[in-house]
């Protein structure tokens, strides 16, 4: 599963983090004088290392961006609300606390496979983190859910199934149950 290789990765590289520190600690113990002018080459050397990553990184990735370049008209609406603990997701507008609830626990919203959906998403209190993940757990599409705002997302979702949503954005105490569901078919 992808989460548990990205949970290998991020222990290796706060391994790394703690060796670098440690080999720091251990080398810094003692006073001694430094030629501070040796750094610059190996500075410049260091910046074009990390603008080859960046623009390695953007190269690779940019292409695959999951959101829709043209101006096509969104075929279906729907309207999210994030509260604490939870996001009420509708395909009507949610203007209130009744009409959250009444979203929150209603069946899950249905959307087309392939049709373009635009998510209209705010928040009812702090600030969340509206993320679509596919039936694999893998993640779609994201943005946040701020009060005061309405932030659209506009997804072309292809694959069929239950997606779910989890809040991004840590947002109190129980921020980790934080979810919402709606369907593809
Ligand atoms: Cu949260």
């Amino acid at each position: 599963m992808i989460q548990v290789r990205a949970f290998y990765v991020f222990l290796g590289v706060a391994g790394l983090l703690v060796a670098v520190f440690a080999y720091t600690i251990f080398s810094t113990r003692r006073a001694r004088d430094i030629d501070y002018h040796s750094a610059y080459p190996l500075r410049r050397k260091l910046l074009y290392v990390v603008l080859a990553v960046l623009v390695i990184g953007l190269a690779m990735t940019l292409g695959r961006t999951p959101y829709p370049r043209d101006n096509d008209i969104p075929e279906q609406v729907v309207f999210v609300v994030g509260k604490q603990y939870s996001f009420g997701i509708s395909a009507s507008p949610i203007t209130n606390d009744d009409e959250y609830l009444a979203a929150t626990y209603s069946t899950p919203v249905q959307v087309q496979a392939g049709s373009l959906v635009e998510f209209r998403v705010t928040s009812f209190d702090v600030n969340h983190g509206f993320s679509v993940y596919n039936p694999e757990g893998q993640l779609v599409g994201q943005t946040q859910a701020m009060p005061g705002y309405v932030n659209r997302l506009r997804l072309r979702l292809t694959e069929p199934g239950r997606y779910r949503v989890l809040c991004l954005e840590l947002c109190g105490s129980g921020h980790h149950r934080m979810r919402g569901v709606f369907d593809v078919k």
